[in-house]
């Protein structure tokens, strides 16, 4: 276990309440190195001990610290430094694993579903295909260095991708955009996205690992080839306490 008790000092005397000063201490081990991410934190009431202060006035520290997402709790083993959000451009057309590979992680999926349904309202506006129509649904989680990231469910026409459920080893086990071009030589060249939170439902929570009840990124995304006809659109729903989104805006 990491000493953290050497980085920290507080000042009784002082007007700024403790429990903020051990948040600061704790900050500042975090961004100077001390601490790192996936180090373990002493628990509550050995923190409590060694600082001399109420066990309620760390759990207040640790539970704000928790809530911003610079430490995480996991149930039965204690208090975690959290990795850094990954934080993601909006304004380039990639695909999950492009984005994962970037940073260094290692992009995975897990499949869920990979079926044919009849277009709903949605779907069919979205794939400017008719009502029913045939649609590929593909429902993927998407995993970084195998910790879940985004739980994600792409839809395709079916009329342009022939025999696409025998593809299923491919699908669980590579990207999708690599399929659709190699396979398929659809080029995708633009698209058009929206964001939004909304809270995780309770299947969505247990897939993503995450308390239920806890905010979510919805991200969708109406995917174009080069003539402008949309060829897939997507709901991905990403761990807020692991994405922030970043746009560049320009006059
Ligand atoms: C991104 C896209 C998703 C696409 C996936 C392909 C958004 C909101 N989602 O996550 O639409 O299906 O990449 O990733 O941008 P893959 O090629 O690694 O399967």
């Amino acid at each position: 276990m990491i000493d953290v008790y050497t980085a920290m000092t507080l000042d009784g005397d002082s007007p700024v309440p403790l429990y903020f000063q051990i948040q600061s201490c704790l900050m500042k081990a975090i961004d100077n190195g001390t601490l790192m991410p996936g180090n373990k934190l002493p628990s509550e009431r050995e923190l409590a001990a060694k600082l001399a202060v109420n066990r309620l006035t760390v759990r207040q520290a640790m539970s704000e610290l928790v809530n911003e997402g610079f430490l995480t709790r996991k149930r039965g083993l204690g208090t975690f430094v959290a990795r850094p959000k990954v934080e993601q451009g909006l304004s380039k057309l990639t695909s999950f694993t492009e984005d994962m590979r970037k940073r260094g992680l290692r992009p995975a999926a897990r499949l869920i579903a990979l079926e044919v349904q009849g277009a709903d309202k949605k779907m069919a506006q979205s794939l400017r295909i008719g009502l029913g129509e045939a649609v590929i649904v593909i429902e993927r989680l998407r995993l970084a260095d195998e910790e879940p990231m985004a739980l994600e469910i792409s839809h395709l026409p079916a009329g342009r991708f022939p025999a696409f459920l025998t593809l299923r080893t491919e699908v669980s086990q590579g990207s999708l955009y690599d399929i659709v071009r190699d396979r398929y030589n659809v080029t995708l060249c633009a698209a058009v996205e929206t964001l939004e939170a909304k809270v995780a439902s309770a299947r969505e929570a247990a897939l993503l690992e995450m308390p239920s009840g806890m905010p979510v990124l919805l991200r969708e995304r109406v995917t174009f080839d080069q003539n402008g006809i949309p060829v897939e659109y997507a709901r991905s729903l990403y761990r807020s306490d692991r994405y922030k989104f970043m746009v560049e805006v320009g006059q």
